[in-house]
């Protein structure tokens, strides 16, 4: 009989997993990519968030610990080591963040979603694009990642796009967008403790390569599907934490981009 169920749970999985909707939040730090993840969660019971692993990369012993071979060494942090010397380990940074949201994102939708009743969705905190366009490109633009650990890179995530991103593929691309200096009032009030030496600078950097991504469309990308994936730009300029009603006005946007 279990073998039945799991057959029955197994084809219902894999026909469902064809039809799902795969939507990504993509914006500058701080700009409330997750508290916007979570309103689209409470939302129905169709959409199941998919949160970035920035808990693995401040704990890398703790997230290896079943595939690393030999002795552990302390608890490493290695946002906070990319912060601290960012030459030294943005490109090491890069691969474990893309790794690990290429690792998060593959992972089979939640029974929960599974059984309801409309279209199931899974929505990603960024994703291995913004890894390339967004962070990876300023880290090589800024000289932190040098132009062989950037051939390297994009040799590897072109090759890993194209054996997995089929089934990563995006519908959409919500976009999140507010100005620097708003984004830098968050990061303040959160105070997240590898974030403190951010300037603003590095914020508009990043601000820029998300317009030049999804708004101007000059960012040269090497995914041709990527070109086609319709963005829905969000002003996220407004607190909308706590206002119900801004919250209800994001959310009939949402819901109009994928109807
Ligand atoms: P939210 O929910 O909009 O407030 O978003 P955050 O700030 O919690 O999340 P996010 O994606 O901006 O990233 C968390 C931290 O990790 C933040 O300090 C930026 C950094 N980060 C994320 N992805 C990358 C990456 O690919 N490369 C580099 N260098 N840093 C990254």
């Amino acid at each position: 009989l279990s073998c039945l169920v799991q057959i029955k749970y197994s084809r219902r999985h894999m026909s469902r997993s064809n039809e799902i909707k795969r939507v990504s939040i993509e914006g500058n730090i701080a700009v409330g990519k997750s508290t916007f993840a979570k309103l689209l969660q409470n939302a129905g019971q169709d959409w199941e968030v998919i949160a970035e692993p920035v808990s693995k990369w401040q704990n890398v012993d703790q997230t290896t610990k079943q595939t690393v071979d030999g002795a552990q060494q302390p608890s490493s942090n290695l946002l906070e080591m990319m912060y601290h010397d960012p030459k030294r380990w943005s490109y090491t940074f890069q691969t474990f963040s893309c790794m690990s949201r290429m690792r998060t994102q593959l992972q089979p939708l939640a029974a929960r979603v599974l059984q309801s009743t409309g279209t199931p969705g899974q929505v990603y905190e960024r994703s291995v694009y913004s890894d390339r366009y967004i962070f990876a490109l300023n880290m090589f633009e800024l000289g932190c990642i040098n132009s062989t650990e950037w051939a390297v890179y994009q040799d590897w995530h072109s090759f890993l796009v194209e054996q997995f991103g089929h089934r990563i593929q995006l519908e959409g691309i919500i976009y999140l967008r507010a100005s620097p200096q708003t984004c830098m009032e968050r990061l303040g009030r959160r105070g997240r403790m590898e974030e403190q030496g951010i300037q603003l600078d590095y914020l508009e950097k990043l601000h820029t390569k998300h317009e030049d991504w999804l708004i101007n469309k000059s960012t040269k990308v090497h995914f041709e599907h990527l070109v086609k994936v319709p963005v829905l730009v969000l002003d996220a300029e407004v607190e909308f934490e706590k206002d119900t009603k801004v919250q209800d006005d994001l959310l009939t946007k949402v819901k109009d981009f994928f109807s």
